[in-house]
């Protein structure tokens, strides 16, 4: 018993001298250590610093769901109410469609509705060709492009814009704040309204529209109705490709309203813009027809990537309805 009594004590008197020994040989916090502690804070708060932004803290004002439901509704179906019958349906916003509509927003009287089937309007026009940005307008069709003051480097005979979409998003921010010009995208033109009077003969009086998304599922469900609004003139220009291109004409075709769609011929820019320019026109009474689906109807040569006949026939187009508006 006292053996083992002396070992315990022998154990315990070591063990307080290995603690005592670390306490004594814990190095007091040395300078540098405080140096190295206090460059930690300062990077923290350095760091704290640069994570701050003039946006930190910000707080919304309160909202509730049914009123952005109430903002959203209430004004779109106020414009269906109100484009239900309006002077102009411009169906298609691509180059052509929107320089008619940009025309357009030059008489405030005249009230235009554009149908977009796509959700982004634009077109073709939002590269320059294949998958190049920069935009080639010849010239005199560099003019709308002074209107909308788009800058563009001038090589002689024709102008370069540095990125297609330059002109698209300006010439459509120009359209969409224009007070009697109206867009209703991601809608389909399905049909038309066509009547016949002793006058005109057969004429179109408007659009029959649908989601687009339905408009391209029939097949797929039931029947689900569209709906209509009235015009006294359409501008078709829905181009020549794409999942409607030529829309336009090929259903006047069906309805026996033209003799053929002949499509496109093979390029030659030369003759292809002056043709199309030449033959924007009212096509049928209460139908003009511009841009590429021109082109489609007439069967004149594509151009390729040059856009000022698509500018100058939209806004020929443009004419041709006011035009058919003062008959
Ligand atoms: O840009 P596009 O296709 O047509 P245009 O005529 O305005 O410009 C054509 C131009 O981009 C070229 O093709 C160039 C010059 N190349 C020529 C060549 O040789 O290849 O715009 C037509 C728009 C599109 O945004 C379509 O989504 C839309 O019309 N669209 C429709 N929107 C509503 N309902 C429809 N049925 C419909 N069809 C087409």
């Amino acid at each position: 018993l006292k053996i083992l009594i002396m070992a315990a004590a022998t154990f315990t008197t070591s063990l307080c001298n290995t603690v005592h020994a670390r306490k004594a040989v814990a190095p007091r916090p040395s300078a540098r250590s405080f140096r190295v502690v206090a460059r930690a804070a300062d990077a923290h708060r350095l760091n704290q610093a640069f994570s701050e932004t003039p946006f930190d803290g910000f707080k919304f004002e309160p909202i509730t769901e049914h009123q952005v439901s109430r903002a959203m509704t209430s004004r779109y179906f106020k414009d269906l109410d109100e484009y239900a019958e309006t002077d102009v349906i411009i169906v298609g916003a691509g180059s052509a469609g929107l320089s008619c509509a940009y025309e357009l927003s030059k008489y405030p009287n005249v009230k235009v509705a554009i149908i977009e089937q796509g959700v982004a309007p634009g077109g073709g026009a939002w590269l320059g060709g294949q998958l190049f940005s920069a935009m080639v307008v010849r010239k005199p069709a560099h003019t709308i492009l002074d209107e909308l003051e788009v800058p563009y480097e001038d090589e002689g005979d024709f102008v370069v814009i540095k990125h297609a979409s330059l002109f698209t998003s300006t010439i459509l921010s120009k359209v969409l704040q224009a007070p009697n010009i109206k867009l209703f995208n991601a809608t389909a033109v399905e049909d038309l309204i066509v009547r016949e009077d002793e006058l005109r003969g057969k004429y179109v009086g408007g659009a029959v529209t649908n989601w687009t998304l339905v408009s391209l599922n029939h097949d797929t469900q039931m029947c689900m109705d569209p709906n209509v609004l009235e015009s006294k003139v359409m501008v078709s220009s829905t181009g020549h490709d794409g999942p409607m291109g030529a829309s336009g004409v090929k259903r006047l075709q069906k309805l026996g309203m033209v003799t053929g769609v002949p499509g496109m011929a093979a390029l030659d820019m030369n003759t292809a813009e002056d043709a199309v320019v030449r033959n924007t026109r009212e096509v049928v009474p209460g139908m003009v027809i511009c841009g590429m689906e021109v082109a489609e109807l007439d069967g004149c040569p594509r151009m390729g990537p040059t856009f000022g006949a698509m500018f100058m026939s939209g806004q020929k187009a443009a004419h041709c309805a006011l035009n058919s508006l003062r008959r």
